[in-house]
């Protein structure tokens, strides 16, 4: 069986194209050929990242599709512009960083979303091209010359969930973690009596008076899990992803003590970052006569190690309330702690029309994004629209960088589609 994605998945993103410019002229009456009104395309949408409170993971993205922003609209007649294509936006879970590969293959922080609500444009749709109406002058009264749009950007990105709860409940399994998040929130987690009946994390919201915090089930802890057996790998993994740990043992245990500080070395050969996170140690199944019997001799085993534990029973709600409580208390002392992320380098693609002259063989090649948009839009084949051109790859500034680059009359020069004799 196939694991779901949870925590971590790369996703394809694309804005949208540019519209194009129209090529138009103004109808009069008793005017043949009116002045040019051919109105701009609108830009293409971008794409956005938005945090949403009500989303906990990540399995809605799917890696086989590429998420596209909407087209900008072509311009039309009488300068009407085109409309802006409508942008895309993924919602995510707070705490998804986004990351990017830069220009030399180095990862990238593009965003990163700490709070509900927060939005980020990750790639830039493309520019609309321009109408006709720009390319009328003086000597140039009917332009037959316009923009294509702008090619939208495509770009691979890494969601990572980098917190999926304020609050983890860790420990062994079936010692009772699935029935306290289902007593404290509206989660509805399976519960069974056999371990790993919990294999993904579930997370529930906890209400402490007006306040509230996530809570999550972190499964699927054995020994070994910092040597990936199991689900442990997966396991630990999560529990990075959390502020601070409710960590639960079974008070029907031989020796609850000893759980605790199984899986607390667990932690701590993974990564001794998580094995100083806050935890609060919950002794469970209170209720059961055979733990109420023992309660005295398992508390003082644990205050011989320096810990005092609270105690409970998720079954009858004995001391789920405070140890809420307590659990609010202690992430405020906490505040935020997030691990460090990636430095932001992302930048919007650079935007100047420049134009660059190199030699391939004996033919000048122009690099000019700007024109090359202006001759795929145009009708190339007509001596007139050829002569339009020339004039505005003149007010462009590209004769003068072929002049530098050492073009003589006679040289052949290309542009996008287009070749030609200088
Ligand atoms: N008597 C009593 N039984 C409990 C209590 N909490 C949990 N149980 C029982 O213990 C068993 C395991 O409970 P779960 O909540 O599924 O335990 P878990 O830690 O989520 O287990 P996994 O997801 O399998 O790791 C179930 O049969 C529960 O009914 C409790 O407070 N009192
Ligand atoms: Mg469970």
């Amino acid at each position: 069986m196939a694991k779901p994605v949870f925590d971590i998945v790369e996703i394809r993103v694309k804005t949208g194209d540019g519209g194009d410019g129209a090529i138009s002229f103004r109808h009069e009456k008793f005017v043949p050929l009116g002045g040019p009104d051919g109105g701009d395309g609108g830009d293409g949408g971008d794409v956005i990242i938005e945090a949403d409170a009500a989303i906990t993971n990540l399995l809605r993205f799917r890696r086989d599709i590429i998420y596209k922003a909407e087209r900008g609209h072509n311009g039309q007649g009488s300068k009407k512009h085109g409309k802006r294509g409508k942008d895309l936006v993924l919602k995510v879970p707070v705490g998804t960083l986004v990351t990017g590969t830069g220009q030399n293959g180095e990862t990238i922080a593009v965003a990163d979303l700490e709070q509900a609500g927060q939005r980020e444009v990750v790639a830039t749709g493309g520019k609309g091209g321009l109408g006709n109406v720009h390319f009328a002058s003086s000597t140039n009264q009917a332009p037959r010359l316009a923009q294509k749009g702008e090619p939208g950007e495509e770009r691979t990105l890494l969601l990572e969930l980098r917190l999926i709860a304020d609050v983890g409940i860790i420990g062994y399994p079936n010692v009772g973690k699935s029935t306290l998040l289902a007593a404290t929130s509206a989660a509805k987690p399976e519960i069974a009596d056999y371990p790993f009946t919990t294999r993904a994390p579930v997370v529930g919201v906890v209400e402490v008076g007006l306040d509230t915090f996530v809570l999550a089930e972190v499964p699927g802890l054995i020994e070994g899990a910092h040597l990936g057996r199991g689900l442990g790998h997966e396991f630990l993994r999560h529990a990075t992803r959390t502020r601070m740990f409710l960590h639960m043992v079974d008070g029907s245990s031989p020796s609850p003590t000893e759980d605790m500080t199984r899986v607390n070395s667990e932690l701590g050969m993974y990564d001794t970052n998580l094995a100083r996170k806050p935890q609060i140690v919950v002794v469970s199944k209170v209720d059961l006569p055979e733990v109420r019997d023992r309660l005295a001799e398992i508390t003082e085993s644990f205050r011989g190690i320096g810990i005092t534990p609270l105690v409970i029973s998720a079954v009858t709600g004995e001391g789920v309330a405070e140890l809420m409580a307590q659990a609010w208390s202690t992430l405020k002392q906490i505040g935020d702690t997030r691990e460090d992320v990636p430095e932001k380098v992302f930048r919007p693609k650079p935007r100047s029309p420049r134009v660059t002259v190199y030699k391939e063989g004996a033919t000048f090649v122009i690099e000019a994004p700007a024109l090359e948009r202006i001759i795929a839009r145009s009708d190339v084949a007509d001596a007139e629209v050829r002569w339009q051109l020339n004039q505005q790859i003149d007010r462009m500034g590209v004769s003068r960088a072929l002049k530098k680059a050492g073009v003589v009359p006679g040289d052949k020069v290309r542009c996008g589609e287009l070749e030609w004799e200088w």
